[in-house]
C-alpha cells in the first residue's frame, strides 16, 4: 500500500519546521529493497511503522492520530537521502516528571524501522533536537570542568586529562590491580576500570575498591596532588548499579568526589546511563561504549553512526563519552570525526544536516582512548586544535619500557610540550619519559618522527 499521500509532505520546508519547534528531524540513508516500490512509498511506509502507522489502514485511526504523524519532508533518491519530521507529541515521557526518554526517541526513530521487509537499509546520520523537546532532556550535570577543579587547574582552558586504563583487561586480583593504579598515579592524573571490569570472583569489586581507594590516598598523599579514578557501575540491575556507587563513594569517604562512575552505555542502553545520571547527579559519568561498533560503524548501513550515538550521550546526560581517535588511535574513525567532539562540547555546532543549538545545556567531554600513546597525541591535538579532554592510553602507559609511572609521565609531557608549541623530538631531549616512549613505541616514531634516532642519538 503506497501511504505516501498520508505520510509525506515533500512540500514542508525545513527552515519553517525548525523554526516552528515542535517536530525532531532525523535524516537517513536509505535504500528500499527491490520490487517494494519507488522510493517515496518506502520512506512513508518507514515513517508510518516509526510514529502512527503500520502497513495497512487501521479503522482506529482518527482526525487527532493523523495530526501527529511523522512525514518525510525530503527525499534524494539518487544519494539514498531521506528526511522525516518527527512531532514532538509521539515521544513518550515520564509519569514521575513529564520528562524525555531516550528509549522512546530510539523506539521511534530507529525502532522497528530497523527490521522491515521494504527497506534494504536505513541508517541515521543526524538528527536535530527543537528547544521544546530538548529541555526536556536531563542533560550532564558533570563535566571536565568538575575534574579541573579537583585537579586545582583553571576551570577553562585547563588542558588534558592525563588518564589510563588499567591493563590487563580482566585477570588482575585485587592487590595488583591497586598497585597499578598506585604505580599510574605517581605520574598521571586519572585512571578508569576497563570497561569488562566489575565483580568478577576472583577481583571481588569491594575487596579491589577498598585497595584502589587506599591507592589513590596514598600516591595523593607522595605527589601532594589529587588523583581521579573512574569505576565501573554497569549492571542490567539499576538497583546492582546504585548499590555499587554507594559502596564505592562510602569506600572513597573524603575522596568520593574525585570518583567518576563509569557506564558501558551501549551494552546496557539508556536505562543505565539515566540510573547513573539522576542516582548519582554529583559524580562524573563517563559513557563507555563498547559494543557501538556495530550499529556506528562505516561498514555497517543499518542503526546510526558514532555522530548519532554521542550525540545523544549529551541529551542523556553523560559528562563524557568516548569519541574515538579520530584515526590517531586503533579504533576505526577519521580525522573529520573531531565534529563529534564539537557536537559536544559547544553550545551550537554542525552535525552533517543539521545545525542543533545546545540553549546553554551543559558540554559532555570528549574522552580520548583507544590505541593511543604520547607520541600519537600531538597530531591528535592539531587536528581537533585543543587539548581539553578526557585522554586514557592504557597500552601506551603500561606498553612503556620504564613501566606506568613513566608511561604516565611520557604522555603529560606531550600535552605540555604540544601546549607550547614545541616539536616533540625537541621536547623529548629535556624529558627523558618521553624520550623513552620513542624507544617504547618505535614504530610509531619512526613512522610519526623520522630522524628521531638520530636526535635523540639512540641506535636502530
Ligand atoms: C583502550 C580501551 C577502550 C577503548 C574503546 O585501551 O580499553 O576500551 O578506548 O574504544 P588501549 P573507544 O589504550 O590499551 O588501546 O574509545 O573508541 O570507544
Ligand atoms: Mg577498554
Amino acid at each position: 500500500m503506497d501511504q505516501s499521500n498520508r505520510y509525506a509532505r515533500l512540500d514542508l520546508d525545513e527552515k519553517a519546521l525548525i523554526e516552528g519547534g515542535r517536530h525532531v528531524l532525523c535524516a537517513y540513508i536509505m535504500k528500499p529493497k527491490e520490487g517494494f516500490g519507488d522510493y517515496l512509498s518506502v520512506a512513508a511506509h518507514f515513517a508510518a511503522e516509526s510514529s502512527t502507522g503500520t502497513n495497512v489502514e487501521v479503522c482506529t485511526t482518527d482526525d487527532f492520530t493523523k495530526g501527529v504523524d511523522a512525514l518525510v519532508y525530503e527525499i534524494d533518491p539518487e544519494k539514498e537521502l531521506m528526511k522525516i519530521a518527527y512531532p514532538i507529541e509521539l515521544f513518550d515521557r515520564n509519569i514521575i516528571d513529564g520528562r524525555a526518554m531516550l528509549a522512546s526517541f530510539l523506539t521511534l526513530t530507529i525502532g522497528n524501522n530497523q527490521g522491515m521487509g521494504d527497506v534494504e537499509y536505513a541508517k541515521m546520520h543526524d538528527f536535530y533536537v527543537p528547544p521544546a523537546y530538548l529541555r526536556l532532556f536531563d542533560g550532564p550535570s558533570m563535566n571536565i570542568q568538575d575534574m579541573w577543579r579537583v585537579l586545582g587547574r583553571p576551570i577553562e582552558n585547563g588542558g588534558m586529562v592525563v588518564g589510563t586504563i588499567i591493563k590487563p583487561k580482566l585477570g588482575l586480583r585485587p592487590q595488583p590491580f591497586a598497585d597499578a593504579c598506585y604505580e599510574f598515579w605517581l605520574g598521571g592524573d586519572f585512571i578508569k576500570n576497563d570497561e569488562p571490569q566489575g565483580n568478577q570472583v576472583f577481583a571481588p569489586l569491594k575487596d579491589t575498591i577498598t585497595l584502589v581507594a587506599d591507592a589513590m590516598k596514598r600516591a595523593q598523599d607522595e605527589t601532594g596532588q589529587a588523583k581521579l579514578f573512574s569505576a565501573n557501575i554497569t549492571a542490567d540491575d539499576p538497583a546492582e548499579m546504585i548499590a555499587r556507587g554507594e559502596y564505592i563513594l562510602e569506600t572513597f569517604g573524603p575522596d568520593a568526589d574525585h570518583v567518576a562512575f563509569l557506564v558501558d552505555g551501549y551494552v546496557a542502553g539508556p536505562t543505565a546511563v539515566t540510573a547513573c545520571r539522576r542516582n548519582f547527579p554529583k559524580q562524573f559519568l563517563h559513557y563507555h561504549r563498547a559494543g557501538h561498533g556495530a550499529v556506528t560503524s562505516p561498514q555497517s548501513k543499518r542503526g546510526y553512526t558514532a555522530f548519532v550515538h554521542c550525540k545523544m550521550s549529551r541529551l542523556s546526560g553523560a559528562s563524557g563519552i568516548h569519541t574515538g581517535t579520530m584515526g590517531f588511535g586503533k579504533m576505526e574513525g577519521d580525522a573529520a570525526d573531531k565534529a563529534i567532539a564539537f557536537m559536544l562540547e559547544q553550545d551550537a555546532a554542525d552535525g552533517p544536516y543539521y545545525h542543533q543549538e545546545w540553549q546553554g545545556m551543559k558540554p559532555t567531554t570528549p574522552i580520548i582512548s583507544g590505541g593511543m600513546n604520547a607520541l600519537r597525541l600531538p597530531g591528535f591535538f592539531d587536528n581537533l586544535g585543543h587539548a581539553n579532554i578526557i585522554q586514557t592510553s592504557g597500552g601506551g602507559a603500561f606498553g612503556h619500557l620504564d613501566g606506568g609511572t613513566a608511561g604516565a609521565k611520557s604522555l603529560g609531557q606531550a600535552h605540555d610540550a604540544w601546549k607550547a608549541g614545541v616539536n616533540l623530538v625537541d621536547y623529548a631531549k629535556e624529558h627523558k619519559e618521553l624520550a623513552r616512549a620513542f624507544e617504547s613505541f618505535q614504530n610509531d616514531a619512526d613512522k610519526l618522527y623520522p630522524g628521531w634516532r638520530e636526535k635523540l642519538g639512540v641506535a636502530a
